[in-house]
């Protein structure tokens, strides 16, 4: 299956392609950062460009993967429908059409008619980036599409990818906002038991052309099956293994109590925030954090699947919290690693693939015990606080 690892890495390249030339192109910008407007006759339309240019980007991988893989058309799934109204009340599904021309004329009834914004959205869906990753070459994988699903996140942290912030980035220090944390996420997990085993991640915004060349990306990619564990980046030297203290990020949403308790563990210098639960992830991944702790059912299996198939290549994973918590000491981690295979049935909506009970995402297992450890104990000293960071693991 390395194979659909190339596809994959070229259409997640396409996706930031996409991603790029809709904060480039002045009509595409002007849709996605324009507010609803009282009288607009675009109203329901105008609000919802992002999610159409998610939906775009979707529907794209989905074509594509469907296309090379069709034991796979099934089992690809993503945060959005494909299903749209446009202005006049209309409804349609967003699809990729065989030709760039029938595409634009298609997204042209969802945009209401402005066929130069569809142009220019169907141009970028149907270029094929030149890239391929040499370092999948001579690579086997020993999984068969007929065994796998894919989870698709088109932008994950997508309000900073609509605000647009230029931070500048210091050498081995993570961007705790703007375009750097928007990231495209592909995971592909087993659907008899729901481990992730391939990841893909695409930066879009990685770094500036000093020559004004734009935007450029970058890509990470990870196989975690059997014995094959290989990711696109090494395992980073960190934390205890450097004897450094450990370091934790944190959304800047989280519970005060998660707060107090990570400060008290690993000091007030070693606790970040950053944007984007995928992005999170992948600081954990490139080094730049050594855990992700977060006690509330706000990511979904799409924000998740892709970077924890790179973690569980290099050593690590992602758990579950509120599971992790009630077990006893020195069960195995395995038993709480988040899967990625069936929904809450109880629940509607996008909530049937939330990660309800919260997540740790690490590389080391000792590191996620003295996580656990330190968040154990402070629930113990303070009775308010552990009612309100296991609310979330009772409810299922
Ligand atoms: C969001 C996005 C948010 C994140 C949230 C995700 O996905 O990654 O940034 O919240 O969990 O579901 P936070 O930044 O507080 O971690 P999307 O942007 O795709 O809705
Ligand atoms: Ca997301």
């Amino acid at each position: 299956m390395a194979d659909l690892l190339r596809l994959l890495l070229r259409v997640a390249e396409k996706a930031a392609n996409v991603a790029r030339v809709c904060r480039q192109e002045a009509p595409l910008f002007q849709l996605l950062v324009q507010e609803k407007t009282g009288e607009d006759k675009n109203k329901k339309f105008v609000q919802d460009f992002k999610t159409l240019a998610d939906v775009v980007i979707q529907e794209m991988i989905r074509h594509d993967v469907g296309a090379q893989f069709p034991e796979m058309a099934g089992f690809i799934h993503g945060e959005e429908s494909n299903k749209f109204e446009n202005g006049l009340g209309e409804s349609v599904t967003v699809t990729v059409c065989g030709t760039e021309e029938e595409t634009a004329a298609l997204l042209a009834t969802v945009l209401d008619g402005d066929r130069t914004a569809a142009s220019l959205l169907a141009r970028a869906i149907h270029q094929d980036p030149a890239t391929v990753d040499a370092s999948t070459d001579g690579l086997t994988v020993p999984l068969s599409p007929s065994e796998l699903g894919i989870w698709i996140d088109p932008i994950d942290a997508t309000s900073q990818y609509i605000e647009g912030r230029e931070e500048l980035l210091e050498e081995g220090h993570l961007s705790p906002s703007g375009l750097h944390c928007a990231l495209v996420l592909i995971g592909v997990y087993l659907r008899s038991t729901g481990e992730p085993v391939m990841g893909v991640i695409n930066q879009p915004f990685n770094y500036k052309d000093p020559s004004g060349g734009g935007w450029r990306g970058k890509h990470f990619w990870g196989v975690s099956s059997g014995d094959v564990n290989i990711c696109s980046l090494s395992r980073p030297k960190g934390g205890s293994e450097r004897g450094r203290g450990l370091s934790v990020v944190l959304s800047s949403s989280e519970k005060p109590v998660v707060k107090e308790s990570m400060t008290s563990l690993c000091g007030p210098e070693k606790l970040m925030y950053a944007s984007g639960a995928g992005y999170k992830i992948l600081c954990v991944i490139q080094g730049l954090a050594d855990v992700y702790v977060l006690s509330e059912g706000s990511t979904f299996k799409w924000d998740s699947c892709a970077p924890h198939a790179l973690l569980r290549a290099l050593g690590g994973g992602v758990v579950e919290l509120a599971k992790s918590l009630q077990n006893s000491p020195g069960a195995p981690d395995h038993q709480t690693e988040l899967t990625y295979h069936q929904p809450y049935t109880e629940c509607k909506g996008a909530d049937r693939w939330a990660n309800h009970g919260g997540l740790v995402a690490y590389r080391d297992c000792s590191q996620l015990r003295s996580i656990l450890g330190a968040l154990k104990v402070f629930i113990r000293g303070s009775r308010t606080g552990g009612r309100r960071l296991f609310d979330q693991g009772e409810k299922h």
